[in-house]
């Protein structure tokens, strides 16, 4: 079977690898050079391929996504409607996302970023320190990454809530669900971690509306994608200081122009969309057993459902 890496990043080997690893039987070809003959192309693994070309692949089995958002490859208006897209879902990345967050909150909830200001400057002090118990974390999103995410801050004591579509039911975790639950949810989110995936619903729902819902002084983690934010209205609240910090990790242009205002500053932390990257020997495991499926004749597993958009 032929299988198509088309990712502008270049890993191509350790991916080549991972899959042949897992599945030896695979003929692994790398985009552009070895596109052709096109109609021999069964998968194709991708990562924002340019628009129109995946329509180009008259066989194709699956498109399978290198990462856990798919918004790089739904852009595309030529996508085929008939081809089944999976996202990925895999143990490292997952993990990896909830390192990030839990560094974030504590990073916050425990005044590091002043610390550091401080010691900087010779000073010697300290600041408040939280009842963790008390401290209210919201996470925008339940799914494979909010939810571990969640999991995990209620694991160290933190007072967790989450937002999602439909309601949920996870220990120790406040669900709140749909467009009614989403203002009560962030009335009592000091820290607001943002894991929504991007869809036409999602689009900039970090605004001012929802800023505003916001408890005085708290702060936003977003490391889901830069379309959830409008960028004006997170920068007039941290003017305001009713927002008092944010942690961005993606933008609406990547990478984030030299000359955008979040660089320099002082309560915004950039990280260049490293949140979580995918690992290409634990994420071929499961793009390996989703091929093993198709190839049995079953469905795969985490296929997109094109209504919802995730
Ligand atoms: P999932 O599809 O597993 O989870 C999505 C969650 O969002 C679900 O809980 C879903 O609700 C909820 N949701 C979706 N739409 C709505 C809506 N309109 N209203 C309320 N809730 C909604 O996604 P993942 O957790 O795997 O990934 C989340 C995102 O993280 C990715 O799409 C990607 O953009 C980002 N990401 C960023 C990375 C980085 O390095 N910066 C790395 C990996 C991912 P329900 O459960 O009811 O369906
Ligand atoms: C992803 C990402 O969606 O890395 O997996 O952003």
């Amino acid at each position: 079977m032929n299988l198509l890496f088309m990712s502008g990043v270049d890993n191509a080997d350790s991916w080549r690898d991972a899959l042949c690893n897992e599945l030896p039987e695979v003929d692994f070809r790398i985009w552009p050079d070895d596109a052709e003959p096109r109609e021999e192309i069964d998968y194709v693994l991708a990562w924002r391929p340019q628009p129109g070309e995946l329509r180009k692949f008259p066989n194709l089995k699956a498109i399978l996504s290198l990462g856990a958002g798919i918004d790089g490859i739904f852009c595309d208006p030529d996508l085929p409607e008939d081809v089944p897209v999976v996202r990925l879902v895999d143990r490292c990345l997952t993990e990896g996302m909830s390192e990030y967050v839990i560094y974030w909150t504590l990073h916050y909830h425990r005044h590091f970023g002043a610390y550091t200001a401080m010691v900087a400057d010779g000073e010697w002090d300290n600041l408040p320190q939280h009842d963790t118990n008390l401290r209210r974390v919201g996470i925008l999103g339940l799914g494979e990454l909010g939810g571990d995410a969640a999991r995990k801050l209620a694991t160290l004591g933190f007072d967790v809530a989450g937002w999602s579509r439909s309601e949920k039911d996870i220990p120790w975790i406040i669900g709140f669900s749909g467009a009614e639950g989403l203002t009560p949810f962030l009335n009592r989110s000091e820290i607001l971690v943002n894991l929504l995936p991007l869809t036409p619903e999602t689009e900039g729902i970090i605004n001012k509306d929802t800023l505003a819902a916001l408890p005085e002084g708290a702060v936003v983690i977003n490391p889901a994608r830069g379309g959830h934010v409008v960028d004006e209205d997170l920068l007039a609240a941290l003017e305001s200081g009713h927002v008092a910090a944010a942690t961005l990790d993606v933008f609406h242009e990547e990478p984030l122009p030299k000359d955008h205002p979040y660089w320099k500053h002082p309560n915004v932390a950039v990280t260049p969309h490293i949140a979580s990257l995918t690992v290409p020997h634990s994420a071929a495991e499961f793009i390996a057993e989703n091929i093993r499926l198709i190839e049995a004749g079953k469905p795969p597993l985490n296929v997109v459902d094109r209504e919802k958009g995730y």
